[in-house]
């Protein structure tokens, strides 16, 4: 069974996603998501120029060996954009051998460690009565654990909250920022931790008392604070129980979360902008996390995610995956299949995608009373449509970023 034949497909329904199409001499087609948020098409001239020249006439069934290729064989190893496209391929050869086989991939990862797969939603609002509905909406969505992401007074926006409204979905406008806003130029944001560090114990205090004890309750920190900073914030939060905080410090530096974890009990996740387990090699063997938060898309794919998380499982530290709007329906249900098969499986993150987004992308997993299941069409159970797709051109994107209140630009 060869490679015959690679297409590379841009389309923006609600946002802009880069999808990897492989087709086979016998003619079966598998799909890999290869959307990294901002910076699209620089994984689409990676795959373009670099990548699908190399797979036309490779035997499809050589997933391992077709990995490594491409790993090694560019010397210039790891990083998001080689690393989204390597995942592409893999997912797409996945795909194609558990169509092969007739089987739902998770079939051909183990199979079934479970029934479905816990799955948490983002609530915000700008104040506490906002977030208190957008809380109960999710609720009657069916999610069982939610993401709080609170307005900090005096900042204008923040990470999470639809401040200045910049993407109304098909139910109107969201609360998230998962879009990265169409337009030139990246939107600018304001930030202080203090304020942050100050209100953000009184928001989860204040769910808790309005919700109870034993709602899953998450947070994400956006990488924004210095370590001791993730540390006070860590043991601020401890009354009120959290599922973990996410990405409290800067990814770059392992070491930070050594000083974190000295002070808090607070579960920790990091790693949705990690792509190599040679990112997670010290804060897993040092076990300074709780959760890995890497997406099948970002981390080099099915090979390379299992091996981190196998990894991961002997110090009981758990999967998280990233699960975002900018992760494709090709992409969420990579993570389906895998969070399904491994034992470590801790919870997905989802946020659903919009209807246009839906109709590109015809899927069969399926969402119920809070639980995600990958379903069991042969192959990861997502098809594209070609004719939909082609409906939405590439649309510019950018990220927003920030800047503190005499204009140093800060993390996001
Ligand atoms: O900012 O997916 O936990 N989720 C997140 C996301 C990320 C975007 C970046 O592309 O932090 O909102
Ligand atoms: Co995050």
């Amino acid at each position: 069974m060869k490679i015959d034949k690679a297409e590379v497909i841009v389309t923006s329904p609600d946002r802009n996603f880069v999808t990897l199409k492989l087709t086979t001499d016998d003619g079966l087609t598998g799909l890999g998501d290869a959307t990294l948020n901002g910076r699209e098409l620089a994984v689409v001239a990676y795959l373009t120029e670099h990548v699908v020249p190399l797979l036309i006439g490779l035997d499809a069934h050589r997933i391992e060996d077709t990995w490594q290729f491409l790993y090694r064989s560019a010397y210039w190893r790891r990083g998001p954009v080689t690393m989204a496209a390597i995942a592409a391929v893999d997912v797409a050869l996945w795909d194609i051998k558990a169509k092969a086989a007739g089987m739902p991939l998770y079939q051909l990862l183990g199979g079934a460690s479970r029934t479905g797969l816990l799955a948490y939603g983002h609530a915000s609002g700008k104040s506490n009565n906002e977030l208190f509905d957008s809380v109960r909406e999710h609720q009657e969505k069916g999610f069982q654990a939610i993401r709080i992401q609170a307005g900090v007074p005096g900042l204008k926006s923040i990470y999470g909250i639809a401040s200045n409204a910049t993407f109304k979905g098909n139910d109107g406008v969201r609360y998230d920022h998962e879009p990265a806003q169409r337009g030139a130029y990246p939107a600018e944001e304001d930030w202080d931790t203090r304020s942050y560090l100050r209100h953000v114990p009184t928001v989860f205090e204040a769910v808790r008392n309005e919700f109870g004890s034993e709602l899953p309750l998450l947070h994400d920190g956006h990488h924004r604070m210095t370590p001791i900073q993730a540390a006070q914030l860590g043991k601020s939060l401890e009354p009120f129980d959290l599922f973990w905080l996410e990405d409290c410090t800067p990814a770059e530096n392992p070491e930070a979360l050594r000083l974190v974890r000295q002070h808090t009990t607070t579960p920790l996740a990091i790693g949705e902008v990690f792509n190599s387990i040679w990112d997670y090699q010290q804060i897993i063997r040092e076990q300074l996390i709780d959760y890995v938060r890497s997406a099948v898309t970002h981390t080099g794919g099915i090979t390379h995610l299992k091996k981190v998380l196998e990894y991961a499982s002997q110090y009981q530290i758990k999967s998280g995956m990233h699960g975002p709007t900018d992760i494709s329906p090709v992409g969420m249900a990579a993570a389906m299949h895998l969070g399904l098969a491994i034992h470590n499986f801790g919870i997905q993150e989802y946020m659903q995608h919009g209807e246009k987004t839906n109709r590109v992308f015809e899927q069969s997993y399926t969402w119920d009373n809070g639980m995600l299941h990958p379903g069991d069409q042969p192959g990861l159970g997502v098809e594209l449509n070609q004719d939909e797709a082609g409906k939405y051109p590439y649309e510019k994107a950018y990220l927003p970023y920030n800047r503190l209140s005499d204009g140093t630009v800060h993390d996001w």
